[in-house]
């Protein structure tokens, strides 16, 4: 499984950093909805689903935290550690984020609103999905 990872562009001088979000450019989808986590409590791990169509960019704006990605097949382990680095997630991932320091704030670019109609919850189910695909391709 390849992990894309995005390294945005801070627009840095002698105040500091500033980093700008453009859908289709830095973004690479139309930017339906934002949302963000924070104050997560110690030893919490969430998420635990898979989108039927959504993509979603995930960047730790602020503190860190790590996301288990796994397409049926494989799993990866991402930290994210940087206010300028951005995750994609890709439609049929499973995700789980974890490890969060107390001071992270997860921020995500979302490319559709809130559905619930677009989630996975059940595991054995994602996989039946992936593996249903992986066959029809
Ligand atoms: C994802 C990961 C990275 C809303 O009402 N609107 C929203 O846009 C979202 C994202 C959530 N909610 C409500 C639904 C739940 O009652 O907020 C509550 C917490 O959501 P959830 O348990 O789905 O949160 P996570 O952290 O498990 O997952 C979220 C996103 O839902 C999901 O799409 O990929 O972050």
């Amino acid at each position: 499984m390849q992990v894309v990872k995005y390294v945005f562009q801070p627009h840095g001088d002698e105040r500091g950093q500033l980093i700008a979000l453009e859908e289709y450019k830095d973004i690479p989808f139309e930017i339906k909805r934002v949302y963000y986590m924070y104050d997560t409590l110690e030893g919490v791990r969430r998420g635990f689903h898979a989108h039927k169509s959504l993509k979603q960019i995930l960047v730790c704006i602020h503190g860190t935290c790590k996301v288990l990605l796994d397409n049926g097949k494989e799993k990866k382990i991402v930290p994210l550690e940087k206010p300028y680095e951005g995750l994609y997630i890709a439609n049929n991932i499973w995700r789980e984020m974890y490890d969060f320091s107390s001071d992270a704030v997860l921020m995500v670019f979302a490319s559709d609103y809130y559905r619930e109609e677009d989630y996975i919850r059940d595991y054995q189910e994602f996989l039946d999905m992936v593996n249903k695909e992986g066959k029809d391709l």
